[in-house]
């Protein structure tokens, strides 16, 4: 599912071959899967946990990133907002619709009228920048379409105990804006330009995003979008700022794009780890930084339709997963109070940095050496972290 075009600022997400998610017939998500070589393929041991993918083991791809151990319902009461920056979600969707940020003003406000005086109307759970309307959810010839931004929603922060589907990391502590700043056509409409993602940015962080998750990249930038992240990722005490979550290629694009070029401190890239607990092959380098492994392949996540799941292979699945794990680790009780820079430099590079748990470097040198996985383990829950956090539950690399 692409998004392309000449133009400066367009926006392709990045999915594998595979292209996203792909909605079958017979939802996969209770059904197991033998579609990853990853481990650990043991979920831990939670059986309170009911979601059918959880049970039948089809949330591998939670596991290694030890993602249920950010659970906590407590987080429900203070969570953190993840923006999306895609082509819209289904807010009506079985594993969304109760973990959507959403404006209190205009959710109990009137019709037609803007509520909160933010320029917006009626932007109950964010806002389409395409068509300049409230409404997010898929509609039009975009119905019935495989629906990438639905996808990366639900492994943010799919609902978790409702029986249904799968349960992201986020699924206490996280709660998805939905910016919508690509159609799902191919039309003109469809390029996410500067403007739109500048406007998308602005609003994002002034209604409170904390995490900005980016499963798409572009290759040409332009002054006006540098301005908007420097002072999001990079200035230490702006009113604006968040965290980067942004997506790495792995088709064997020369670069990475943006948002993963930034040199800001507040970037934070997504490492595709593929089967054999290796990153991908065909991912593009990036300069050193706060790059962090996390699945890309045999990821089920939430597709089409109101109830309806799908099996996804790319890169797009990792940056997900990244940002649906940091959310759930920033709403626990210890660090919700965090502001982002502090959960940059005190957390992030505090603390998982000196995990033992690595991905392995993968087959192509030397640029992703010793990338750090991003390991909920650090949250020290012992009742649970038994079996995913065990030593050797994971490749160990130490970094000199
Ligand atoms: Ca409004
Ligand atoms: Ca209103
Ligand atoms: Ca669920």
């Amino acid at each position: 599912m692409l998004f392309r075009s000449g133009a400066a600022a367009a926006m392709v997400v990045a999915a594998t071959a595979c292209g996203g998610a792909v909605p079958t017939h017979s939802d996969p998500a209770c059904t197991s899967l033998v579609c990853s070589t990853l481990l650990p393929a043991a979920a831990p041991d939670d059986s309170e946990t009911n979601d059918c993918a959880y049970r039948a083991r089809n949330q591998w791809w939670l596991d290694y990133v030890a993602g249920s151990l950010t659970w906590d319902e407590r987080a429900r009461e203070h969570p953190v907002t993840v923006a999306i920056f895609d082509d819209g979600a289904d807010t009506g969707h079985v594993d969304l619709r109760n973990q959507l940020w959403s404006n209190a003003r205009e959710a109990s406000g009137t019709p037609g009228v803007d509520d909160d005086g933010n320029g917006f109307v009626d932007d109950v759970h964010g806002w389409d920048f395409v068509d300049e309307d409230p409404i997010v959810a898929p509609q039009g010839e975009c119905l019935g379409r495989p629906q990438h931004g639905t996808f990366m929603a639900s492994l943010i922060a799919a609902e978790r105990n409702n029986r249904r589907g799968i349960a992201g990391a986020g699924a206490d502590g996280a709660r998805v804006m939905i910016m919508r700043v690509a159609g799902c056509g191919r039309d003109a409409r469809d390029r996410a330009d500067p403007a739109r993602l500048v406007r998308a940015l602005q609003y994002a962080t002034r209604m409170g995003a904390r995490i900005l998750s980016f499963s798409a990249h572009w290759n040409d930038t332009t002054a006006q979008l540098d301005a908007a992240f420097a002072e999001i990722a990079d200035r230490p005490d702006s009113p604006h700022a968040a965290l980067v979550v942004a997506s790495v290629p792995n088709k064997g694009e020369p670069t990475a794009g943006y948002p993963a070029a930034y040199p800001f401190r507040r970037i934070i890239r997504a490492i595709p780890i593929g089967d054999e607990d290796t990153i991908s092959p065909g991912v593009s380098p990036v300069a050193p930084g706060l790059n962090f492994g996390a699945p890309s392949a045999c990821v089920v996540g939430a597709t089409s339709g109101p109830d309806r799941f799908g099996v996804s292979h790319g890169s797009s699945n990792s940056t997900a997963i990244l940002a649906g794990l940091l959310a759930g680790i920033w709403s626990s009780p210890d660090y919700v109070m965090s502001t982002p820079e502090e959960f940059v430099t005190q957390v992030i590079e505090g603390r998982m940095h000196h995990t033992k748990r690595r991905s392995r470097p993968g087959s192509r040198p030397p640029f992703l050496e010793g990338v750090a996985l991003a390991d909920a383990c650090l949250l020290e829950k012992s009742e649970r972290a038994a079996r995913v956090c065990a030593e050797g539950a994971a490749v160990a690399i130490m970094i000199p």
